[in-house]
């Protein structure tokens, strides 16, 4: 059975390892990705317990006031949560291979990219639950933003940084699922944004914790459509109690 199972109602907490950060996570949920991508890379060691969000464990309540995914638990008691806050505080803790850059203007400009990526976010659902094609137009003219302020290998400069981190999870969405947006992005109005898809693919980060493009579709497609989707697409799952035989009809004596 896979360690990857979503825990849902009726699961027992599982105990915390000493020493190794905790996240709750989702398999295809872009703000746990975030942190995922975070934790890879500045290498921190970290196990990682799958939540059902839709059937949610009694005990996450105790953790999540919300119940929301991702959430980071220390085995000292500590617990983190909101994507942007937690890759904030994971990269004041863990200082090595900074993330976030020391100058307050430089912090201010990728925080200001950042935020206003959320407007991607949500035009992504549209674009994807509605089939609304207006919706990839009014992505792409965010993205001009984006394509005329890249003027580096990675948005902070020649190595990865917050930006890149915390918009990735988007661009792999919008790469795995052209065939259901029925769309990509135009190589030409955004040179500079193919180099940089290019540059971040080659990170070990990325090729760590991306989502297999054939479970994020046949997910969407799920989420988009259905009320519980499974989160456990492509796991060994548990083998369903196997029904009591019938009982065989008695024949009748001639
Ligand atoms: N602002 C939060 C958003 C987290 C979020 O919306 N997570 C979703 C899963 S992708 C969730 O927990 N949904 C469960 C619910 O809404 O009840 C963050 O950045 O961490």
């Amino acid at each position: 059975m896979s360690k990857e199972l979503a825990y849902s109602i009726g699961s027992t907490f599982p105990p915390l390892t000493p020493g190794i950060v905790r996240l709750y996570s989702m398999r295809f949920c872009p703000y746990s990705h975030r942190v995922r991508l975070v934790l890879a890379e500045k290498n921190i060691p970290h196990e990682i317990v799958n939540i059902n969000p839709k059937k949610r464990p009694e005990w996450y309540s105790d953790i999540h006031p919300a119940g929301l995914i991702p959430c980071l638990q220390f085995d000292d008691g500590r617990i983190v949560y909101e994507s942007v806050i937690t890759t904030e505080y994971l990269d004041a803790v863990y200082a090595e291979k900074k993330l976030i850059s020391s100058d307050p203007y430089e912090r201010a400009r990728q925080q200001m990219l950042v935020d206003s990526f959320q407007r991607i976010v949500a035009l992504l659902f549209k674009a994807l639950k509605f089939k609304d094609p207006e919706a990839f137009n009014e992505i792409c003219k965010v993205l001009d933003h984006y394509e005329k302020v890249l003027s580096d290998t990675f948005f902070g400069g020649k190595d990865v940084g917050f930006t890149d981190l915390m918009i990735w999870p988007w661009f792999e969405r919008i790469r795995s699922l052209k065939s259901l947006l029925n769309n990509e992005l135009d190589k030409e109005r955004f040179p500079k944004l193919t180099t940089w898809i290019k540059n971040m693919t080659l990170l070990d980060s990325v090729k760590k914790t991306s989502v297999r493009q054939d479970h994020l579709i046949v997910f969407t497609k799920q989420s988009t459509t259905s009320a519980e989707p499974d989160y456990d697409i492509g796991l060994e799952k548990p083998k369903e109690e196997e029904p009591a035989p019938a009982e065989e009809p008695q024949s009748n004596p001639e």
